[in-house]
């Protein structure tokens, strides 16, 4: 990409964003003192949830959303510790906590470290009991083959029952593989792709990506991806979920 001419794969669109690392914009933000915080997705471009990537200094502090807002973290570099009441984990690249609303806790780098945090309002549901802290790391979950080529497979890293309004998952492409079909759905994506290339078909655009992109897919964006490269591709989606659309 030539910056000097200005130039980007940055693209935004009625219904999708593609945001690439050349055109991150880092703001401050309230309860990260200290951190780098880059906005990717916001409720701004049309989302219904924020994506953010904190770049926090050894020995700083990120502090709760407000009320009502659940918080998902993903480990890209570094270590952090979370703490919520009298229980602390320790989180290291490829681990994440969902934090549910109205949890008080606090992160903190133990080391310099890049997370990935997504937020959103919890929209509860009649008759399901509150959801509970989940943490884990990509590895420890199954991994699901979605293809009949065997060339895609997914980690689910929430629980999937209906205490949860939300999924997040990663998605693994073996070179050549790719989604069975263009989907198109009311729920909304925030994608950061982790490792290799491909394309990305958004609408009636096919963008080549790579590690580090973020997408956004709003509602009822068609959506396709196809794995190119040597090398297994991966990305870490985020989906609103278990919710009844009206
Ligand atoms: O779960 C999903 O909707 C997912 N398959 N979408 C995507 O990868 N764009
Ligand atoms: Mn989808």
């Amino acid at each position: 990409m030539r910056r000097q001419f200005g130039e980007t794969r940055s693209a935004m669109a009625r219904r999708h964003a593609l945001i690439s690392a050349d055109s991150h914009e880092a703001t401050p933000m309230p309860g990260w003192p200290g951190s780098r915080i880059v906005v990717a997705i916001s409720p701004q471009m049309g989302a219904q949830f924020s994506q953010f990537f904190a770049g926090m200094p050894e020995g700083a502090i990120g502090r709760a959303p407000a009320d009502g807002v659940e918080r998902f973290v993903f480990v890209l570099e570094g270590v952090v510790s979370l703490q919520t009441g009298a229980r602390t984990e320790r989180l290291e690249p490829e681990a994440y906590a969902l934090v549910p609303a109205g949890m008080a806790h606090e992160i903190r780098a133990e080391t310099a470290a890049r997370l990935l945090v997504l937020e959103k309002r919890f929209v509860p549901l009649a008759g399901a009991a509150d959801p509970e802290l989940v943490t884990g790391t990509v590895d420890a979950q199954p991994q699901r083959v979605m293809s009949e080529d065997g060339l895609l497979a997914v980690r689910k890293l929430i629980p999937a029952d209906e205490r949860f309004d939300c999924e997040v998952n990663v998605m693994e492409f073996q070179p050549g593989g790719s989604l069975p079909y263009v989907e198109t759905h009311f729920v909304e994506h925030g994608l950061l792709m982790l490792d290799g290339s491909g394309i990305y078909r958004l609408e009636d655009a096919w963008y080549p990506v790579a590690e580090g992109d973020t997408i956004w897919m709003g509602p009822y964006c068609p959506q396709w991806f196809g794995a190119l490269g040597a090398t297994p591709s991966r990305y870490l989606i985020y989906k609103n979920w278990n919710r009844d659309p009206l």
